[in-house]
């Protein structure tokens, strides 16, 4: 990496490692708690130079503009067990103190036409940095484990094949889109029903107790 590049993204790696401890942190404290946790996993990634460049060219971002206007940079994604999980991560990143929410985008419930599921969210942090503070832009992606997989394999299957896939190709990754959602309703729904159960028989066990 030039010596240019590697100033520019060092804000962007320090707040990727940041944002990895406290996404990391709030789901040990749901463990400590004996709580279920909305948080599976959390990866991070920087933009890599030749994806950034691209959108540069695609989205007529110039340089001044940069670090403004391209708001996945620095960008980070939270995988939930269940769906209902999804809207649980969310609520919990409006109510941090530590972040200013610019834009929040629901490919969860209007899935892209690829059939990409995923909610995102793009917020300001100030980052310590020897200078003083800066503020810069941060992107999580809030996404179940069905549709990680989903999105990973299409992703890997588009970078083998860039560009459009043909149109049968389209729709069988669609489908398959959708055969991932109704398994994340079947496994929720599932975790509903046991969940409730539990809760029947603790109560059950109290009025015995008493
Ligand atoms: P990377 O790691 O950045 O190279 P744009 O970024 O211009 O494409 P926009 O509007 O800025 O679009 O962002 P959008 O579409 O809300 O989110 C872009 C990111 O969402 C992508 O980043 C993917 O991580 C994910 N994404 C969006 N659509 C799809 C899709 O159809 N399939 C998959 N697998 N992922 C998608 P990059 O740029 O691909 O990755």
């Amino acid at each position: 990496m030039n010596e240019n590049w590697e100033q520019l993204l060092f804000p962007y790696q320090q707040a990727a490692k940041e944002w990895k401890v406290k996404l990391r942190g709030m789901r040990k404290e749901f463990q400590v708690r004996g709580e279920h946790s909305p948080i599976e996993f959390v990866t991070s990634r920087i933009k890599s130079i030749p994806s950034i460049e691209e959108k540069m060219q695609r989205r007529h971002i110039t340089a001044e503009r940069l670090t403004e206007d391209m708001e996945d940079l620095c960008g980070l994604r939270i995988m939930c067990p269940f769906l209902d999980d999804v809207s649980d991560v969310v609520q919990l990143l409006r109510r941090r103190n530590d972040v200013e929410i610019v834009s929040e985008r629901d490919y969860v419930n209007n899935e892209k036409e690829s059939g990409y599921r995923s909610y995102h969210i793009v917020f300001r942090y100030p980052l310590q940095l020897l200078d003083g503070e800066r503020e810069i832009l941060v992107e999580i992606q809030v996404r179940t484990l069905a549709m990680n997989f989903w999105a990973t394999l299409e992703h890997s299957l588009n970078y083998k094949h860039p560009g459009e896939f043909p149109e049968d190709v389209h729709q069988r990754l669609q489908a398959a889109s959708e055969t991932a959602f109704k398994l994340d309703e079947e496994m929720s729904q599932i975790h509903h029903e046991l969940s409730n159960a539990e809760a029947q028989q603790d109560q059950a066990d109290d009025k015995g107790e008493k």
